[in-house]
Parts: C-alpha cells; sequence; structure tokens
C-alpha cells in the first residue's frame, strides 16, 4: 500500500506531456483540489479523482474506438513523471 493519495487521469494517445503541464499548473490553483487534480482539458477521456491510502476505488469507461497507445497517469501535482503508464486499445 502507498503512503500518498493519487488519481487516474486517462488521456487520448500522445497527451501525457500536455496533462503533465497541466498537473505542474495546478499546483499554484487553490480550486484544483476540488476537482481531484483532474485537468480540465479535452484530451483526457475518464478520470477519477484522489484516491487515499487504504481506499479503494473503481473506474467503468468505454474506451475510444480508435485504437492507440492512451496514457494514463496520476496529475497530483508532482506525481505525473513516474506514476504513468499506457493502455494499449487493438481493433479485434
Ligand atoms: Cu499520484
Amino acid at each position: 500500500m502507498d503512503s500518498v493519495p493519487h488519481n487516474l487521469v486517462i488521456g487520448r494517445p500522445g497527451s501525457l506531456a500536455r496533462m503533465g503541464a497541466e498537473a505542474d499548473r495546478m499546483l499554484k490553483d487553490p480550486k484544483a483540489m476540488d476537482r481531484g487534480y483532474v485537468p480540465t482539458i479535452p484530451e483526457v477521456i475518464a478520470s477519477m479523482g484522489m484516491v487515499f491510502p487504504g481506499q479503494t476505488e473503481g473506474l467503468d469507461f468505454t474506451a475510444l474506438k480508435e485504437p492507440g497507445d492512451y496514457d494514463f497517469v496520476c496529475t497530483f501535482p508532482g506525481h505525473w513523471r513516474l506514476i504513468k503508464g499506457v493502455m494499449t486499445v487493438e481493433k479485434k
């Protein structure tokens, strides 16, 4: 179990840098905490707000039809450079 909170933001392919820039920007945004540090940019296709140590949350969403490597990341300020991954959507 981790000892710090995280969120989960899934973005369009190639959106990691844009989401990361928003995460850095939100450090100075007093209202960002109310939004769970989820960026309000069109690149975001699904998200979940902050989850704290010991909590469990689930996220149901429908993946986009376009195949591609979708970036997912924690956008809590300071986390996005390390806590990230790629979800691959393929055609059947
Ligand atoms: Cu995090």
